[in-house]
């Protein structure tokens, strides 16, 4: 660690260096010097995210943007190596970046209040207005069909097909729900492809763990994670918000009993969303209840491929923690089947 904190510019001797944050993805630290500074270190999962320059590249480009017109949204910057990069390769097979840790922020995995939600949400929107006429075609798909639901169904039908891990007969249930839903969960892929959707730069992994909050006025001060920042659809950010916070059981919930959209919840996120991105089109607004829809069951449906792979895409703490996150997240979309209406009818609360 001392010799990856070399090749920043950081100030000050090496004292701690700790876990942090909820990520499935790559290793989070937070880094502290003799000289009280603060840092977060990552070392980049390199299985998920293949062509990390490209990764960067997206993210210097944003940033550019954002500075050139003036536009007030915060964003991580990361610390550019003394080769003038913004990776550090270690020779041992492993890729960092570091940024300043942003000063009092905290992130939560679970929403303690519904202004947590709002919060999180409103910083969404906020980027996502932000970013409004970013010439998409400049990002590089960092994650190629990240949200493309249909491929997210081939690659579970290929995983049936390899059942590596032999762990089919056992979901055989989870499977019939999934591909039951496989037309409605690709209604919003076929909206983006028929052009009736306006295409913008998303998040992509919008919750709020990946929201950084003031530790004492819990507002939220800026998103992370930008790693999936690509073209896509508003209904994405906002659907991945109604997934992760809409109810408040936790992702690996695995007493389905306690999972469901919980309508406050929705209308905490409806509300800072459309405060956060006032610009919505009319069709963007009419695809949101569709959007939280689908984020839930496509996670869910990437969960339980990844289940069947044997666990090699997301991080598990423990056995069958794959299985419980696709079963709570199926539940969630059952929910959401039964609470159309209400879920609508607080969506179109936007206008009023
Ligand atoms: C992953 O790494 P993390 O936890 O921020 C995943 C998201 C999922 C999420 C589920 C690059 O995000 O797509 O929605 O887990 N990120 C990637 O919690 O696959
Ligand atoms: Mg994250």
């Amino acid at each position: 660690m001392r010799e990856v904190l070399r090749q920043f510019p950081v100030t000050g001797e090496l004292q701690s260096c700790e876990p942090i944050g909820a990520g499935h993805i790559h290793k989070t630290y937070l880094v502290e010097t003799d000289a009280g500074s603060r840092y977060i270190f990552q070392q980049l999962n390199r299985r998920v995210f293949p062509d990390v320059d490209k990764v960067m590249e997206n993210l210097t480009r944003i940033g550019a943007f954002l500075d050139a017109e003036h536009r007030a949204v915060p964003m991580i910057r990361y610390l550019e190596t003394s080769q003038g990069r913004k990776l550090y390769d270690d020779g041992l097979g492993g890729t960092w970046r570091a940024y300043p840790f942003v000063p009092n922020s905290i992130c939560v995995r679970k929403a303690e209040t519904l202004d947590d939600l709002y919060q999180a949400a409103l910083a969404f929107g906020g980027f996502l207005h932000g970013l409004r006429g970013f010439p998409a075609e400049q990002l590089q798909e960092s994650i190629p069909d990240f949200h493309n639901t249909p491929t997210r169904f081939r690659q579970f039908r290929d995983a049936l097909g390899r059942d590596s891990a032999h762990r089919r007969a056992e979901v055989e249930r989870e499977i019939s729900f999934a591909l039951e839903r496989e037309g409605r969960a690709c209604a919003l892929h076929r909206m983006r492809e028929q052009g009736s959707l306006p295409v913008r730069v998303t998040h992509n992994d919008a919750k709020l763990s990946n929201v950084l909050l003031d530790a004492s006025s819990r507002k939220a001060l800026c998103v992370i994670d930008l790693d999936t920042v690509m073209p896509g659809l508003a209904a994405f950010d906002f659907g991945d918000l109604v997934r992760s916070g809409g109810a408040a059981a936790a992702e690996d919930e695995p007493d389905l009993t306690r999972i469901g959209l919980d309508p406050e919840r929705l209308r905490a996120i409806v509300r800072g969303f459309s405060s956060g991105c006032p610009d919505l089109t009319e069709a963007e607004r009419g695809s949101l209840t569709l959007g939280a829809y689908t984020m839930t069951l496509e996670c869910g449906l990437r969960f339980l491929t990844d289940y069947l792979d044997g666990d090699r895409y997301f991080a598990v703490e423990r056995e069958k923690q794959n299985l419980d996150r696709a079963r709570s997240q199926f539940a969630l979309a059952a929910d959401m089947e039964r609470r159309w209406e209400t879920m609508t009818r607080i969506v179109n609360e936007i206008d009023g």
